[in-house]
């Protein structure tokens, strides 16, 4: 079970020190909300929990109260950036073969666009 320490390598944990700037949206003690680097809609934000995870399944398991957090999060951003009502996507790449490429868990908030209407 992954234990939360910052893991010097991670992309993430370095945006979270501030070693790497990031477009901050939200923070909280335990989150932060910046927007992603390649926007896939107008609104694009991730939030990530500070204590390092590898994804979020395995933040579910080690730190449910955490998890619990960054959708709470989620929720705030979306709000913030004024999507909520029109609707938004959470979208958690989990795994190589599904597209992630950063191994800290994130969740993507996406909206702001009609055409984000998905299949699923
Ligand atoms: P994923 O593919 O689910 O692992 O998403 C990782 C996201 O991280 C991807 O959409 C692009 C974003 N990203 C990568 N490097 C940076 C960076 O240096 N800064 C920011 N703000 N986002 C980044």
């Amino acid at each position: 079970m992954s234990d939360g320490t910052p893991v010097p390598d991670c992309l993430f944990c370095k945006i979270i020190a501030r070693e790497i700037p990031a477009e901050v949206v939200r923070e909280t003690e335990t989150t932060l909300a910046f927007r992603d680097i390649h926007p896939q809609a107008p609104t694009h934000v991730l939030v990530v929990p500070k204590a390092h995870h590898p994804n979020a399944a395995a933040l579910a398991v080690a730190a449910p109260d955490q998890a619990a957090a960054i959708l709470a999060e989620a929720g705030e951003v979306a709000a913030q950036e004024k999507i909520a009502e029109s609707g938004y996507r959470l979208i958690f790449n989990t795994g190589a073969g599904a597209g992630q490429t950063v191994f800290h868990a994130h969740v993507h908030v996406l909206g702001g666009d009609g055409s984000l209407h998905g299949t699923l």
